[in-house]
C-alpha cells in the first residue's frame, strides 16, 4: 500500500569501508595472510553466494530447507507466537517456510532480517512483503552483534542463524558470539541454529569446488571488492581458489592462491602490501560439527536443547535451543 521498506541502521554500526580497510590492512600485513570472511558479503558477494546455494554440489541450503519444510509447524508449536530475527538473512530465500508456519497460526508476524548488505536486504524486504503481506518487515542493516541490543525489546523472539554460518567462525569466535547472543536474549527466547555435520571429505570438498566455478568467483570477489572500495588494483586473474577439507580440525579451508606477485596500496590507510608468487590468503574456514560435541558447548553458553531436527542422511542439523 505504497509503504516503502523499513530499514534501520543501529547507531553504533561501523562505517563499512573504514572497517574493511582497517581489517584488510591488518590481515594482509604479513603471513599467514588472511581476510575476515564477513567481508565476502557485499552486494556482489551476496549475489554470488545465492548462486552457490543453487549449485548441485552445495547440498547445505537444500538439505536445511527440506528439514525446515518438514518441521516448521512443529517449531512454531514449540516456540509459540514470537517475533523472528534472522541473522545473516541475505535475500531471505530460506525464510519462507518459517513465515508460512507462523502465519498459519497468527494473523501477523514481525520479521527482522539482519544483514550487512543493504542491497540484499532491500531484495529481502521486497520479496517477503510481496509473498507475505501480513508480515511486518523491519530490516536491520548491520553486523550481527550490532543488532543484539535490539533483542531485549523483541522478546518473545526466535533468533534464526541458518545455513551453518556459525561454521565460518573459529571455535573461539563461536563461543564469544554465543555468549554475547545469550546475554542479549531474555530467558525463554529461542535460537534456531543450522549446523553442517561432519561427513565424507569428498562430499564436503565438492560442495566448495563447484564445477560451474561460482565458489571461485565468490573467493575472487573479496579482492574485487578491495579493488572497488580500497583502490588496490590486484590482478584478479592471478588468483586461484583452493578449498580443502582439513580432517583433523574438521573444517573446510578456503585460500586465494596467487600465481603472480602482487604489490598494491590499500587506501585508506595507505598501507603498501606485497604478496609473493605462490603465497596465499585465507579467506574462509567452514567448520563441520558433531552433535555430541557442539550441543554441550551450546549448553555451556546458556542455550538449552529444545529439539534437534535432521535429514535422513544426517548431513545437516537444525537445533531449536532455548535461552
Ligand atoms: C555462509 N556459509 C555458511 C557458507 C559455508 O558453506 O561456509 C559460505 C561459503 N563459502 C563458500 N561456499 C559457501
Amino acid at each position: 500500500r505504497g509503504r516503502g521498506p523499513r530499514i534501520v541502521r543501529p547507531s553504533a554500526a561501523a562505517d563499512p569501508v573504514q572497517d574493511f580497510a582497517r581489517s584488510a590492512a591488518a590481515g594482509l600485513a604479513s603471513p599467514p595472510r588472511r581476510l575476515e570472511s564477513r567481508f565476502l558479503y557485499d552486494a556482489q558477494g551476496s549475489i554470488l553466494f545465492d548462486q552457490i546455494t543453487a549449485q548441485p554440489e552445495y547440498y547445505l541450503t537444500r538439505t536445511e530447507a527440506s528439514i525446515l519444510a518438514a518441521n516448521a509447524a512443529r517449531i512454531r508449536a514449540l516456540t509459540g507466537p514470537t517475533n523472528i530475527m534472522e541473522l545473516g538473512a541475505g535475500s531471505a530465500a530460506k525464510t519462507d517456510n518459517l513465515l508460512r508456519a507462523w502465519l498459519e497460526r497468527s494473523k501477523a508476524v514481525c520479521y527482522f532480517p539482519v544483514d550487512v548488505s543493504l542491497t540484499a536486504l532491500l531484495g529481502a524486504c521486497k520479496s517477503i512483503s510481496a509473498r507475505f503481506p501480513a508480515a511486518r518487515v523491519i530490516a536491520v542493516n548491520s553486523e550481527y552483534a550490532e543488532a543484539f541490543p535490539l533483542l531485549s525489546q523483541l522478546s518473545p523472539v526466535l533468533v534464526t542463524f541458518l545455513g551453518s554460518s556459525i561454521g565460518n567462525f573459529s571455535r573461539l569466535e563461536m563461543t564469544s558470539f554465543c555468549l554475547a547472543l545469550a546475554a542479549s536474549m531474555r530467558p525463554g527466547d529461542f535460537l534456531l541454529l543450522g549446523l553442517d555435520l561432519v561427513k565424507r571429505s569428498s562430499v564436503l570438498e565438492a560442495a566448495y569446488n563447484d564445477r560451474a566455478g561460482v565458489t571461485e568467483r565468490f573467493t575472487r570477489n573479496i579482492f574485487a571488492r578491495m579493488n572497488r572500495e580500497l583502490g588496490s588494483a590486484i590482478d584478479l586473474e592471478s588468483i586461484e581458489h583452493s578449498a580443502r577439507y582439513q580432517a583433523e580440525l574438521e573444517q573446510i579451508e578456503i585460500d586465494a592462491c596467487f600465481t603472480k606477485r602482487q604489490a598494491f596500496l590499500l587506501q585508506p590507510p595507505g598501507r603498501a602490501i606485497t604478496i609473493a608468487e605462490g603465497e596465499s590468503v585465507r579467506t574462509e574456514i567452514s567448520r563441520k560439527f558433531r552433535l555430541e560435541q557442539v550441543i554441550p558447548e551450546l549448553n555451556r553458553c546458556g542455550f538449552g536443547t529444545e529439539q534437534v531436527f535432521s535429514d535422513e542422511r544426517r548431513w545437516f542439523a537444525l537445533l531449536l535451543l532455548r535461552r
